[in-house]
């Protein structure tokens, strides 16, 4: 049987990285079936065309996956596979916390022919080994124990997701026009993936609104280090075989929540000379710690991704986040900048202390920080979190399902002490000031005295992250970009010029070396 799994986009912006979902269960395809994957956000697809795809090669079962935020465009795309006769699957963190919806057992229309609930590593080979018999059942959960709770998957031993054979051409972030002339360049620069990688599952911490403790569970799983290392190995290998870049992303919620297993990863990392640039989610309680951080620099960390949420502890408190102090957040990034690393510092707006000027105060403190990439986005109930059932029980859910009428950064009930459209504002007026060309320039200015290599990874995060919140889909959107950053491109490209030119000139030195030292001999 063929199978195609599907990502839809969210219809916004693009997502810089694939999905982890996909090719975990194309490792985990029992014999004999073809997968196929598509993510909506490198090869963007209209329903249509996806029918037509489905039709043309035959397809026998289809997968698709999605978060609240895109559940609506997914549910439209498995409404028009289904009407094609071809049945549809759904997982992951949505169907799981509205399990009724896709079905229709909430009285709504039907969108799915099954749910996968939860984690679905031991779940989607019996559903291959059904839809291929065709006898899919509604719904697939895994195993419960005594307490009725999910058994959680083992991630040891963890499936090998064969990196070096996959096709990831569409996931490239280098655009066609450019792939062979940058080929060609030092490192080799024709391909450009960020690959996720996990090293461990769930959560402790229980935040108000996030959904990873009750979707994953508060205790963690861990795979081997071994199999991190392996994993991490021949993804390097396959870097340097297509003259390319590879970066990965730990989607670990928590990468360092057991530091003594953390330092150990990193260790056998540095050890392997397995080091690739990585990117992980660490939250700031856990970066106090120096030998850490050290760990973190020497095996190729670069962006730490830091959920601070809040400038204002009350706003921490009312989430259940009192872990993470702001207090410490200036001196943690300090501590990350002194080894050329930086952060992705995440806020949410709209919290219940929230007044306006919220946005003003933040950026006053973020200026007083070391440079790093800010998002702001604004407080979301999703569903079966402790925040969506505080604010139903209180009837302060403007849009209990809004995610079904889908409106990026509308918040679906009201702030105490403001108003949507204030929320609004400030949000809007918190990504304008971070990621203007003055604030731009201004950033890299601020960490003129590290290395190049830095600066320039800097600014072109910079650039792709503005794109979070402005969308920019097209060639003219990214030329206007560039015309208004020209300072500091410009200058870095004056360096980089010179750089090449001081490294030609000292190959030819060395070139002639032999030759100097020969003509010496013959003096002699
Ligand atoms: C990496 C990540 C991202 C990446 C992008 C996703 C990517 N390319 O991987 C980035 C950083 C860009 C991102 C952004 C956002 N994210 Co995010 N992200 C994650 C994270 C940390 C890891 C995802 C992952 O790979 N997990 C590991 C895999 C193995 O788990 P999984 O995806 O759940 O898949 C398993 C099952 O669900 C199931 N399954 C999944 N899909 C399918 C499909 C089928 C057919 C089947 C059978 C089974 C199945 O099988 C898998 C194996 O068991 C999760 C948290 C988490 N730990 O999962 C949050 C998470 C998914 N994100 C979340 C959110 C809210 C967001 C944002 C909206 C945040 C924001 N405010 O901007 C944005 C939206 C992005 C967008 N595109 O619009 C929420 C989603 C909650 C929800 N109900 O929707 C999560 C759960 C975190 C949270 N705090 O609650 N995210
Ligand atoms: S926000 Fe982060 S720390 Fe809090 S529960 Fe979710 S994953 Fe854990």
């Amino acid at each position: 049987m063929k199978i195609l799994l599907y990502n839809p986009d969210n219809g916004v912006t693009r997502n810089f990285m694939p999905h982890l979902w996909m090719f975990l269960l194309q490792a985990l395809t029992p014999p004999g079936h073809e997968v196929i994957l598509i993510d909506g956000n490198a090869k963007a697809m209209d329903d249509d065309e996806i029918v037509q795809f489905v039709r043309e090669n035959n397809i026998g079962l289809v997968g698709i996956g999605a978060m609240t935020r895109m559940v609506a465009k997914a549910y439209r795309v498995a409404s028009a596979i289904r009407a094609a006769g071809v049945p549809v699957v759904m997982g992951g963190p949505h169907v799981t916390e509205c399990p009724d919806e896709a079905i229709g057992r909430d009285g709504g229309p039907r969108y799915a022919d099954a749910v996968a609930l939860g984690e679905a590593d031991e779940t989607w080979p019996l559903i291959v080994e059904d839809a291929a018999r065709g006898e899919l059942k509604e719904v697939y959960q895994p195993e419960r124990d005594e307490k009725g709770v999910d058994r959680k998957p083992s991630l040891q031993p963890y499936p090998s997701i064969p990196w070096e054979h996959l096709d990831l051409n569409q996931f490239s972030l280098v655009p066609k026009m450019f792939r062979s002339t940058l080929s060609g360049m030092g490192a080799g620069w024709g391909s450009f993936h960020v690959v996720p990688l996990e090293t461990g599952r769930g959560c402790p911490y229980g935040c108000e609104f996030c959904t990873v403790t009750g979707f994953f569970g508060d205790s963690i799983r861990f795979r081997t280090n071994e199999s991190v290392v392996d994993e991490l190995l021949r993804l390097k290998e396959r870097a340097r075989k297509q003259r390319g870049q590879i970066a990965v992303f730990f989607i670990d919620d928590n990468l360092a929540i057991n530091i003594k297993r953390t330092k150990s990863l990193l260790r056998d990392i540095i050890k392997a000379n397995a080091q690739l640039p990585w990117v992980a989610q660490i939250s700031a309680n856990l970066l106090r710690d120096e030998e850490l951080v050290d760990l973190i620099a020497e095996s190729g960390g670069q962006w730490i991704f830091i959920g601070m949420e809040s400038i204002d502890p009350a706003n921490m408190a009312d989430v259940n986040k009192n872990f993470s102090k702001p207090g410490e957040y200036g001196a943690v990034l300090a501590r990350l900048a002194q080894r050329n690393v930086y952060a992705i510092t995440s806020f949410i707006f709209g919290m219940d202390n929230d007044t306006t000027g919220v946005a003003e105060r933040t950026l006053n403190e973020i200026h007083s920080w070391p440079p790093g990439l800010p998002v702001f986005g604004q407080l979301t109930p999703f569903p079966a979190t402790p925040l969506y059932d505080r604010l139903a029980k209180a009837g302060r859910l403007a849009r209990p399902k809004h995610w079904m009428d889908f409106a990026p950064f509308w918040m679906a009930h009201t702030p105490l002490k403001m108003t949507i459209q204030e929320a609004r504002q400030e949000t809007d007026s918190a990504w304008r000031a971070s990621y203007s060309p003055e604030r731009n320039a201004e950033a890299i200015n601020a960490i003129k005295d590290s290395p190049f290599r830095y600066r320039l990874s800097h600014l072109v995060s910079r650039l792709f992250f503005r794109g979070i919140y402005f969308p920019q889909m097209n060639k003219r959107a990214w030329m206007k970009l560039i015309f208004q950053n020209r300072r500091p491109i410009l200058g870095l490209s004056r360096e980089a010029f010179a750089m090449w030119r001081s490294s030609r000139k000292n190959k030819k030195v060395v070139e002639g070396e032999p030759a100097a030292v020969m003509n010496h001999q013959k003096a002699a």
